[in-house]
């Protein structure tokens, strides 16, 4: 293959769907290539993941802003690439890695070389003229994802009184994505007038699902199984339900006990919350469930799985932050089966691709995610099929920054035609 250099790379400040700054970054390519990535960035963070480098200047957006992230890309990261072979991805995530110096990038900003990682393999790929999914996926890379949809915020995408952070459906029986995106979609619609029906609020939170305030733990589930009901789905059959506590939002400092304000409230032990969802599991269509504990329960963890490992997906998000070091932990204490998969955990976009190869090597199921704060860039949509693994999150059925992946996900599954495989 003819070598194709990097030749400039450029950042700027712009803003993600919470109105806070995130990074932007511009390649151009020896061939007159040029390609921008945007960055994401989490509210409910896992204590290990990869630093977002934030200005601390609180006479600019509370101190959110990101002009040293931006100035790193400029000053220190664009003169080290430049005149690097693009397509070798691997050497360039790993030139910045090693200018930074740091085991969690907080030199340079994990934002900072995160978007110019994704900006050198969206160059790659239309240098190349091959679809990013393709160009990350290889030419088997052909399986759309089933599209957990989040419809139902609580935790801290949202100002109610839910204490679990995510309520999604799972079109499973659906046969195609696109068949599978209006599935849920349709359920968010009916769930929105069911809420209404019961003079609850139908404003959205974060992610873009409705945020009510609800009587009790069990009643978001239901309204949610009454939704996929009423739009004319089987629960179970099309539409199953998957759940992401977020655990650490309601643990003590990210171990047990546990605190629900739902439920009466009061402490629960890791066994309670077990209990619970083995209770749940057995009544209701769940199919998966991230985080139900706190990032420092391992053991909780890992009884957790014990329990509940045979009937459903148990994945690990803010205790495994897609980092390998704590996934191989986990692979050997047996502590989930699956691992949630963001690339701003982590940094770059060949160690994600490192952390989803250690889930498949293991026989894990792994989950591609966006982030509560997104922006209208959709590479998580290419990224989620190059990766093959079945299935991703990236919110609900409103927030142009959520439906600007499902739309590319059913540009590609135009693209792939008759080629297309789904779950
Ligand atoms: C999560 C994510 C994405 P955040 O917890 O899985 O849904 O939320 O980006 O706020 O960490
Ligand atoms: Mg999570």
């Amino acid at each position: 293959m003819k070598t194709t250099t990097i030749s400039a790379i450029q950042a700027m400040e712009i803003l993600d769907s919470r109105g806070n700054p995130t990074v932007r970054v511009f390649v151009e390519l020896s061939d007159g290539t040029t390609s921008a990535a945007s960055v994401p960035s989490g509210a409910s963070t896992g204590e290990n993941e990869a630093i977002e480098l934030r200005d601390g200047d609180a006479s600019r957006y509370a101190g959110k802003g990101v002009l040293r992230a931006v100035s790193n890309v400029n000053e220190k990261i664009a003169p080290s690439l430049i005149g690097m072979d693009a397509h070798q991805q691997a050497a360039v995530d790993r030139r910045m890695i090693e200018l930074d110096g740091t085991p969690n990038k907080s030199d340079l900003g994990a934002n900072a070389i995160l978007g110019v990682s994704m900006a050198v393999a969206r160059a790659a790929a239309v240098s190349a003229h091959i679809p990013l999914y393709q160009y990350l996926g290889g030419v088997g890379a052909r399986r759309l994802p089933v599209p957990c949809m989040n419809i139902l915020n609580g935790g801290e995408h949202a100002d109610n009184n839910v204490d679990f952070q995510e309520f999604m459906a799972v079109p499973l029986g659906a046969p195609t994505f696109r068949e599978g995106l209006r599935y849920v979609a349709e359920t968010f619609h009916v769930l929105k007038n069911i809420l209404k029906e019961r003079g609850l609020a139908t404003s959205v939170g974060d992610e873009g699902g409705f945020a009510p305030n609800l009587e009790s733990n069990e009643d978001a589930i239901e309204t949610i199984i009454q939704a996929i009901e009423k739009a004319g789905y089987k629960p179970g059959e099309d539409i199953a339900i998957a759940l992401d506590s977020a655990a650490n939002s309601f643990s003590t400092d990210r171990h047990e006990p546990y605190d629900l304000k739902w439920s009466g409230g009061g402490r629960m032990q890791s066994s309670d919350i077990i209990a619970l969802a083995e209770e749940w599991v057995s009544k209701y269509p769940i199919v998966l469930w991230e985080d139900p504990l706190a990032e420092g329960d391992w053991d909780g963890f890992k009884r957790f799985t014990g329990q509940l490992g045979e009937k459903i997906e148990v994945v690990g998000d803010d205790i495994f932050v897609t980092n390998t070091r704590y996934i191989s932990r986990g692979i050997a204490e047996g502590t989930a089966n699956s691992a949630l998969i963001k690339l701003n955990q982590i940094g770059t976009v060949s160690e994600t691709i490192e952390a989803v190869r250690m889930c498949r090597d293991a026989g894990w199921r792994y989950f591609i995610s966006h982030r509560s704060g997104e922006t209208e860039d959709p590479f998580l949509a290419d990224f989620a099929v190059a990766m093959d693994g079945g299935h991703l999150k990236t919110g609900s059925a409103s927030r142009s920054e959520r439906i600007a992946k499902y739309n590319r996900l059913l540009e590609i599954e135009r693209e792939l035609g008759e080629a297309t495989l789904y779950y």
